[in-house]
């Protein structure tokens, strides 16, 4: 008799958004980094992706993957990387232990859906690659940490590693050719600082118009201002974050957090042909930030921009009234969540 059960498991993984950016890759197959960075993870209430991986000797044909519904293409190097690593895994476990049923020779069905409109310009690779590597993971019972996930899931996609975690995370560059020491790690859990909250504004839907791969591409291999953000800024940047963080100096988080997101574009705008992921509303919202925090004689807001124009607004709670309120009034017309910090995964593997 075949074994004819369907092997199946789910999870979800949050949306992050990095205050110190990753911008620039040293090798591009294993999407390793030219500079740390540091993100905050969301809710996953408001911004996540559900994704469930089964398999099957039953199941025919090559692996698949729905997304909300459509079928998405698998056979890209980036998923084919992630495939292979956990079935490698896999493996290996079968082979410590031959009782076991040789699921890594299955064909793959991979179901994902975000609760959050994917034509709302938010980056939903960070999320969608972190899901599928741990539903896979967890399918396969792996039992690996965050941490050797998050190397997995970098191969998907950069940002995505620094969703394996809750909370306040790093992506430590690494200097291994082999990528075995650029992994994410947990800076600070989401109750370290239960006051903040994150605002995000959806400033555009429109899908962007230069990707984040070809666009760190072009900005490594043209921009005269990247080589310092690079080597001088951000390593300076990632150390007093950390150290913002751990004193929960909102002051300091702030100002750390809107000066990267400007160093960011500044290489953007000088790369050639120049990139420019910021519209005037982002330009209006950062305006707003500023006056807010004039008036307060402190920062008591910060933004950021990823490649493209939405802001996402960072405040302490005690301020919600204030910040909320203000581009409640001035910018009402944007759709957006007023959201928490994620603290923990769903379904998580040991
Ligand atoms: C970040 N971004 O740190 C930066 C800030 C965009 C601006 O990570 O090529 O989709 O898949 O490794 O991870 C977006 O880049 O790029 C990104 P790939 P990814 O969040």
């Amino acid at each position: 008799m075949g074994d004819n059960t369907i092997y199946r498991a789910s999870t979800t993984a949050p949306v992050n958004i990095a205050v110190i950016k990753y911008w620039g890759k040293r090798d591009a197959k294993l999407n390793l980094p030219t500079n740390s960075s540091l993100s905050v993870t969301l809710s996953q209430d408001d911004l996540r992706t559900h994704t469930t991986a089964s398999c099957s000797s039953t199941f025919s044909g090559p692996d698949t993957l729905l997304l909300n519904g459509s079928p998405q293409d698998v056979s890209g190097a980036r998923t084919q990387a992630c495939f292979k690593a956990l079935r490698g895994l896999r493996a290996e476990l079968e082979t410590a232990n031959p009782s076991l049923p040789k699921l890594s020779t299955y064909p793959l069905r991979i179901v994902s859906s975000n609760n959050f409109p994917t034509a709302a310009g938010l980056a939903s690779s960070a999320s969608g690659f972190a899901a599928l590597v741990r539903a896979i993971a967890n399918l396969y019972e792996l039992h690996s940490s965050p941490t050797a996930l998050s190397q997995i899931a970098r191969q998907g996609s950069g940002s995505a590693c620094r969703s394996l975690f809750g909370g306040y995370v790093a992506w430590d560059q690494g200097s291994a050719a082999d990528g075995s020491d650029s992994l994410a790690r947990e800076v600070a859990p989401a109750s370290h600082w239960p006051e903040m909250r994150a605002l995000v504004l959806v400033v555009s839907a429109a899908k962007k118009g230069v990707s984040s791969t070809t666009g760190m591409q072009t900005t490594v291999a043209t921009s005269a201002l990247f080589r310092a953000r690079a080597e001088d800024v951000v390593p300076k940047r990632m150390a007093e974050m950390e150290r913002a963080i751990a004193e929960r100096d909102f002051d300091a988080f702030a100002r750390l957090t809107m000066r990267d997101s400007n160093n960011f574009h500044a290489v953007c705008l000088d790369t050639e042909p120049p990139i420019f992921y910021l519209n005037d509303v982002s330009r209006a919202a950062i305006r707003l930030v500023e006056c807010i925090n004039a008036a307060a004689g402190k920062a008591v807001a910060a933004y950021t921009f990823d490649a493209g124009p939405n802001a996402v607004i960072y405040f302490l709670e005690q301020n919600a009234g204030l910040v909320a309120g203000t581009f409640k009034t001035f910018l009402g017309h944007l759709d957006g969540w007023q959201t928490e910090l994620g603290n923990k995964l769903a379904g998580q593997a040991g």
